[in-house]
Parts: structure tokens; C-alpha cells; sequence
């Protein structure tokens, strides 16, 4: 158990909200499809002497004396990467997702360059130059859609988009997507108009690294993700990329984008790494999917639509505008029970992003709890109640299902 006694000695405040915020996981249910629990040794790198090194450069080259042991951890969280992925080169210094990104933006394009990826509103991410990003405004951005009446990625249509506006980089990799996507499609088409390919495997990498979903690796020029959702590390960012590409990716994180390295980070990185080679890794994301899959199927039995109609991952989208409620309205009365969730746009969605027509449900952290198929019931049943009573919830249903969650979450315990 993390001990955090000289904190409370130092400042009271910041303890006294540490320590809410451990209850609160300990006795809330963590349905955000992008959250996960670390291991301790996780929390404990992060909380490391690590965090009072500089280190900026690479392992051999940094631009301070004393980086040994930063170069040890590095080059240990580098190669635990390349090996877990099959990769040829790893960075793991990018400070997020968003910033991994970022870096092969730099590495691969030119101002002006097209670049063609999944819309917001399909399932796609904000740094995958959307318009609501800043990187968007160097670029000419083109935006593929899923299928307007499966709601599945499109392949065809992605084809005649490329064929159409000519990339220099086709983005593939979403956060709201419930199903498998083909990295080998996208790489026919990515070479049928000599394009680059970048996949962005944030949300899967857990079950990539399980092989439980098909690998970017062989395909994509360049792999970003995060460790945080369902690779269950910290929070941070990782490119892989082919050898040739390794010098342009390195530079572009450090010096183009970035400072020092997170070290204490990096140390974390490499620890969650070693834990995804482990077997009981394998287990725990095939009962990710398998929660995901009980989560979908008691929904659509309870009569409610979820968008493609089941999953294949770890993720649930809810469609929401046949009950007459928004994700906002779900979202916030899932919050007064116990039940932590994000409003998310479904696709062509036409309410605003702050209030949306879907709600995204995953099982990566309930599954790290030890919540099973039969838990999950439960919750969904929970879900599909309160979506057909449209949010309104007397008092007696209201503490009902507070009670319901609370024995769930003592069921299995958290943190002690
Ligand atoms: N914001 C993350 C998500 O929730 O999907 C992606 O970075």
C-alpha cells in the first residue's frame, strides 16, 4: 500500500484531495473507456528520485552529465517497446498522446501537406488534426466518415478519399470506435496513393500488446499511443516507427517539440511494458472484451440502441437520441450514483460536443477491479433503467442503485 504520510505533513490540503480521490476510485465504478488502475510499481516510478533528473537528448547523448541510470530505465522502457510491438524503433519520451502525434506531424510533413483521417464525429481524435486543434491550421486536412448506416469504417469510401485529395498521411485509430480495424486495408490504400500511414493505437494497445486485436506494427509507418487506457501505465506517450524513420522521430520530439524528458515517467513506461509480456496480462484484456461484450449484449437485450450494434474492444457507444435524453443528462445522473462515464458524440451527431447524443461505456478499469461478465449485467440493467425512465429517478430508485454500487465496489476492492 503507497504510503503518503509526508505529504500530509507537508500540506494538508493537497493530501486531503489525494485522499478523496482515492475513495472516490475506491467507491465509484470506472466506466471512461480512456481510464484504467496502474499497478502500485507504476505509481511508485512515477513517484520516484527520477522526477529530479534532466536528461534532454537520447541514452549515450544527453546534454547533462549524470544520465546513467536515466539511461538505463530509457533505453529499458525503448527496447521492452520495440519487443512487446515488434517494433524497430521506439521514443518514449513524448509527454502525452496528443504530443506523439504532434511529433510525427513534424517529422513526416510540410506546411501545406494534405493529410486524411477519421472526423471527430465519427470516432476519431482531436490531435488527429482536427479542425479543433492547432496543428490543423499548417495543414490541408480531409476527413473520412464511418458508413452513415453501419456505422462501420468504410474502406471504399476512405479509398476514394484518398484517391480524390492525394495525402502525403492517412491517420487511422479512433476513440470512440467499437469495432476491429483493419491496419492492413488501410495500408492498401495508403500505398495505392502513396501516402504514409500513421496509426494511432492509444485506446487498443493493451489488447494489441494481448494479441487480441490485428497489429499496426507490420503496416503503419509510424504507431503512437498512450500507456494509460488499456496498456494500464502512465500517463504518457510512445511512437513506434521503421529504422529509417527513427532519426526524423527522434528529433522531432527532442529538440522540435520538447524539453526534458519525464523520466520518473519513462521509468513507469518501462515497468507497465514488462508487465504487458506477462500471461496474466493476456487474461485481463480478453476479460476486457469479454466485459465489453456482456456490457453490449444485456444493453441491446434491455431495448437499447448501441451504435454497430455490439463490440469487438473495449468500448460500449450508446445512441442516445430515440430516448429523448443527452449524453450530458446521462452522464451527470450515472455521476449521482456512482457511475463514472463520458458524454460522446455518436456519429453525425448534431447536438454540440458539450452536450452530445451518445454516452461512451469500457471495461478496461472495471476489469482491472475483477468485475466479471455477470457484474456487468447488473450495471447495464442499471443504465438501460434510468435511460427509459429519460434520467428522472426517484429518491428510492436513487438509493437503490447507490447500494447496488457500493456492494459492487466492495465486492472488490481497490485500494485498502
Ligand atoms: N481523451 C482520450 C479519450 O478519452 O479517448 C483520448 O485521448
Amino acid at each position: 500500500m503507497l504510503n503518503f504520510d509526508k505529504i500530509k505533513n507537508t500540506d494538508i490540503d493537497v493530501y486531503n484531495a489525494i485522499i478523496a480521490e482515492k475513495n472516490r476510485q475506491n467507491s465509484c465504478i470506472e466506466m471512461i473507456a480512456s481510464e484504467n488502475f496502474t499497478s502500485e510499481a507504476v505509481m511508485q516510478a512515477m513517484g520516484s528520485y527520477l522526477t529530479n533528473k534532466y536528461a534532454e537528448g537520447y541514452p549515450g547523448q544527453r546534454y547533462y552529465s549524470g544520465c546513467q541510470n536515466i539511461d538505463i530505465v530509457e533505453n529499458l522502457a525503448c527496447d521492452r517497446a520495440c519487443k512487446l510491438f515488434g517494433a524497430e524503433h521506439a521514443n518514449v519520451q513524448p509527454h502525452s498522446g496528443a504530443q506523439a502525434n504532434e511529433a510525427v506531424y513534424i517529422a513526416c510533413l510540410e506546411k501545406g501537406d494534405t493529410v486524411l483521417s477519421m472526423s471527430l464525429n465519427s470516432g476519431g481524435h482531436i490531435s488527429h488534426l482536427s479542425k479543433a486543434s492547432a496543428q490543423s491550421r499548417f495543414y490541408n486536412t480531409c476527413y473520412y466518415e464511418v458508413n452513415p448506416e453501419t456505422y462501420l469504417i468504410d474502406y471504399d469510401e476512405i479509398l476514394n478519399l484518398a484517391i480524390n485529395n492525394k495525402p502525403k498521411l492517412i491517420i487511422a485509430g479512433a476513440s470512440a470506435y467499437p469495432r476491429k480495424i483493419d491496419f492492413a486495408k488501410f495500408k492498401e490504400i495508403a500505398d495505392k496513393v502513396g501516402a504514409l500511414l500513421m496509426v494511432d493505437m492509444a485506446h487498443i494497445a493493451g489488447l494489441v500488446a494481448a494479441n487480441l486485436h490485428m497489429s499496426p506494427v507490420p503496416y503503419a509507418d509510424f504507431v503512437t499511443f498512450t500507456t494509460h487506457k488499456t496498456l494500464r501505465g502512465p500517463r504518457g506517450g510512445v511512437i513506434l516507427c521503421k529504422s529509417k524513420w527513427a532519426q526524423k522521430i527522434d528529433s522531432a520530439v527532442f529538440p522540435k517539440m520538447q524539453g526534458g524528458p519525464l523520466e520518473h515517467i519513462i521509468a513507469a513506461k518501462a515497468i507497465c511494458l514488462k508487465e504487458a509480456m506477462q500471461e496474466e496480462f493476456k487474461t485481463y484484456q480478453n476479460q476486457v472484451i469479454k466485459n465489453a461484450q456482456s456490457l453490449a449484449k444485456t444493453l441491446i437485450s434491455e431495448h437499447i440502441n448501441i451504435i454497430t450494434n455490439g463490440t469487438d474492444n473495449h468500448l460500449v457507444l450508446i445512441d442516445l437520441r430515440q430516448y429523448g435524453i443527452t449524453g450530458k443528462e446521462l452522464a451527470n445522473t450515472l455521476d449521482l450514483i456512482g457511475i463514472t462515464t463520458n458524454k460522446n458524440a455518436i456519429p453525425f451527431d448534431t447536438t454540440s460536443k458539450t452536450v452530445t447524443s451518445g454516452i461512451r461505456l469500457g471495461t478496461p478499469a472495471i476489469t482491472t477491479r475483477g468485475f466479471i461478465e455477470g457484474d456487468v449485467e447488473i450495471i447495464a440493467k442499471i443504465i438501460a433503467e434510468i435511460i427509459h425512465n429519460k434520467c428522472k429517478i426517484s429518491q428510492e430508485k436513487s438509493t437503490k442503485y447507490k447500494q447496488i454500487v457500493e456492494k459492487l465496489c466492495r465486492k472488490y476492492p481497490l485500494y485498502r
